[in-house]
């Protein structure tokens, strides 16, 4: 028997969150995006921006954990010989430093290199799925989807960097595959802030012609006042 939905006040309409089909997705929460001398300061952008969606996604990392419902961490990655980085993304625009080309951080968005690392504030834990992603989307030439339909997830609540970059990228992908996808607004950041805002609005605009938003705390309070059918808190 599924379980009853909770009903997270979000934009544009309540999203009923089905506990067991949920899974936390986090995207690209790493060094090179958000620590000085990655990937994110080589394109010019103040990284220091990116900072205000550790905490929140700290705050998700612990819902999720203590309910023990999947959390998927992502990396935008790439293998060190670069064969899956196209060459129309390692040649694009004039940054200070190219992916692949050596940091302060090892070579940028390469596996294995520091700067590739996910924060360790929000790092996976043992078990947790962690998908290393060549494109901006999570779904782009990666099992991700295969991995969520083996557990039974038909939903999504997304977090990460950066808004409109890969969290709305892997969002659109997520539902041109079918499934529901929450953006939680607090988790989530961008070099330009005026872009998340956008980003937001246009998930939401038209009937949630995208997903939906919602606010960390209406998220955290919905589940805390939920009550599972074995009367365990959802
Ligand atoms: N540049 C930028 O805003 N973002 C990226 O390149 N990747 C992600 O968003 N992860």
């Amino acid at each position: 028997m599924n379980p009853i939905p909770i009903p997270v006040p979000a934009r544009p309409f309540a999203f009923e969150l089905q506990p067991g089909a949920v899974a936390l997705v986090v995207i690209d929460m790493q060094r090179d995006f958000i620590e000085p001398g990655g990937f994110g300061a080589s394109l010019g952008n103040d990284v220091s921006l990116l900072e205000a969606a550790i905490a929140p996604v700290q705050r998700l990392l612990a819902l999720w954990r203590a309910r023990g419902w999947p959390v998927v961490h992502t990396r935008e990655s790439h293998a060190p010989d670069l064969s899956d980085c196209p060459p129309a993304k390692r040649l694009r625009g004039t940054p200070a430093l190219r992916i692949g080309d050596a940091g302060p951080m090892g070579r940028l968005l390469v596996r294995g290199e520091p700067g590739c690392d996910i924060l360790p504030a929000v790092a996976p834990w043992p078990g947790e799925l962690v998908i290393d992603k060549p494109g901006k989307g999570a779904f782009h030439a990666t099992a991700l989807g295969e991995e969520l339909f083996a557990r039974g997830v038909t939903q999504l609540v997304v977090a990460g960097v950066t808004t409109e970059v890969c969290v709305q990228t892997t969002m659109r992908e997520a539902n041109d595959r079918g499934f529901d996808a929450l953006l939680v607004e607090e988790a989530t950041a961008s070099y330009f802030p005026a872009f998340k805002a956008a980003s937001i609005e246009m998930i939401v605009a038209q009937g949630g012609i995208v997903g939906w938003a919602a606010r960390l705390d209406d998220l955290q309070a919905a589940l805390a006042s939920s009550v599972g059918p074995s009367g365990q808190e959802g």
